[in-house]
């Protein structure tokens, strides 16, 4: 064993604890759910995961909640998000250590993660007065046509690893100003976050008197998330995660006629064209193909460059790659922390070793860095150079390796870039207005996120986040995302003293 590491992970243990105890939460009681971080690869700590009776319960909970808060108005509700953004802040920086520590995020990312989870709070706040529904003119007199936004029920939330905290956030925010109950389940490989999390919402809702129960924890693996796909109970599943796990997610809630959210893969391209700002997109394209290690579902995975600039884009893109520095995320000056765990770098080994096979040239990067411990899995970003877009390029793996594509003609790009089956985020960097709009226009990018001079990941929440194709679908977070929390009424008033019938139907 490697006994430095064993060290390390004392220490960060030490540490989780610290911070666990800093917001209030009771150490976990030990049991079959191990807390690690991929720091060191070690074993924090050890949780109990949710028995199917536990789900069960905490469903119950959440359905029995939800009769009374439906009925609490939506401003007012709108107490236990206010509470929750101040308690946010207050712990900023603890909650974002405890990111890094079970998630491996640089600080700077982590407290934008948790910077994140403020934001949605004040948008959500925001959102409790403008639930708004719209009227339209009746075609019968002295009667009133109107559409009504009422709360839906149980929203179940699956979350993923690389954004424990914000995407919860995203959902239970706005779930709860939209008068929906939420219990979570978040991923097994973060489950001190989710604990820190729930008790801040708990005590929110304790805090100006609301209903501690509106939110529920459900800890585990994928045993557990599926007892929310497949309970009646739960009106809206929103799962945020792989293709693979929509796949079986999606036609199980549509068997029941739930609902379902969904967020799923990214396989996001950049297009470079000749009139582009090279050192601007230099900087941009390493943001987002190189941060958070590659393991963000906006991460920029395919960079398509014209051909007069791909030469130059690469010398900059790799220059830069190397005054990275991979390591250690507590430590300052590191912009690159681990990757999850083993299975992440494996997959990343096989996705260069394929695409190397199909012809692609490595530029750079791909290898591990050692002296973190056998079980830490830190890679060197890689860069490969493909003469084509293979299967392997099509494919998202969640790791840090940018794919670059060459073009001669701006629809062939166009072409290239939406020939992939998924559609979440993505960029053109140009000077041309030109190539800019077309790039939005119906017939540009095919994505949910299009963005112009700015890289693929990175969004505010003011915006409706989500994708197209095997992404989706789904929109979370601003705009009105959160029409999808709650069920519309269509409301027919008649003030009149006769009975008009609509379509000028005579009836007897
Ligand atoms: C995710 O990777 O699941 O746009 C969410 C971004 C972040 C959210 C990413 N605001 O990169």
């Amino acid at each position: 064993t490697d006994v430095l590491g064993d060290q390390t992970t004392r220490e960060l243990a030490e540490r989780a604890s610290t911070v666990l105890r800093g917001l209030g939460v009771e150490p976990p009681e030990t049991g079959d759910l191990p807390a690690r971080s991929p720091i060191t690869g070690g074993q924090l700590m050890t949780l109990r995961a949710s028995s199917p009776e536990e789900v069960d319960a905490a469903i119950g909970r959440a359905a029995t909640a939800f009769r009374a808060w439906r009925t609490v108005p939506a401003p007012v509700r709108a107490a236990v998000v206010r509470r929750l953004g101040e308690l946010l802040t207050t712990h900023k920086s603890e909650l974002a250590e405890l990111v890094t520590l079970e998630a491996g995020k640089i600080g700077a990312e982590a407290a934008g993660e948790v910077q994140e989870m403020i934001d949605v709070c004040e948008f959500a706040i925001g959102l409790s007065r403008q639930l708004y529904g719209q009227t339209m003119p009746s075609e019968r007199p002295g009667h009133r046509l109107m559409e009504t936004w009422h709360p839906l029920g149980v929203v179940g939330v699956i979350s993923a690893f690389n954004f424990p905290v914000a995407v919860w956030a995203w959902n239970t925010a706005i779930a709860l100003v939209c008068g929906d109950t939420v219990v979570w389940k978040p991923s097994e490989t973060t489950p001190l976050t989710a604990l820190a999390c729930h008790s801040l919402l708990r005590r929110a809702a304790t805090d100006v008197g609301a209903d501690p129960e509106v939110h529920q924890l459900v800890q585990g693996s994928a045993e557990v998330g599926s007892r929310l796909v497949d309970d009646d109970r739960v009106a809206l599943v929103s799962a945020t995660g792989s293709v693979r796990m929509g796949r079986i997610v999606a036609p199980r809630v549509a068997e029941r006629f739930g609902r379902c959210l969904l967020e799923l893969g990214g396989n996001n391209g950049a297009i470079v064209t000749p009139s582009a700002d090279l050192e601007l997109a230099a900087r941009g394209i390493v943001f987002a193909a190189a941060g958070t290690a590659g393991q963000r579902c906006t991460t920029l995975r395919r960079l398509i460059a014209h051909a007069d600039v791909v030469g130059p884009l690469i010398e900059r893109i790799e220059s830069a790659y190397q005054q990275l520095r991979v390591g250690n995320p507590l430590e300052d000056g590191v912009l690159v922390g681990p990757l999850i765990d083993g299975r992440s770098y494996t997959a990343m080994r096989a996705a260069l070793d394929r695409a190397l096979a199909d012809g692609g040239e490595l530029i750079c990067g791909g290898e591990r860095v050692d002296g973190f411990g056998d079980d830490a899995y830190y890679v060197r970003p890689a860069i490969v150079r493909m003469p084509a877009q293979t299967a392997v390029v099509r494919e998202e793996t969640f790791a840090p390796i940018l794919y670059v594509l060459t073009y001669h003609d701006f629809d062939s790009a166009i072409a290239m870039h939406n020939e992939v089956p998924q559609g979440l985020s993505s960029a053109v960097f140009t000077s041309d207005q030109r190539e800019a709009e077309r790039f939005l226009a119906a017939d540009g990018s095919d994505c949910g996120i299009a963005n112009v001079n700015i890289g693929t990941s990175g969004a505010e929440i003011g915006g409706a986040f989500g994708g197209e194709k095997q992404t989706g679908g789904g929109r979370e977070s601003g705009s009105d995302s959160w029409k999808a929390y709650m069920r519309r009424a269509t409301n027919t008033i008649n003030y009149s003293a006769e009975l008009p019938l609509a379509q000028g139907i005579k009836f007897g």
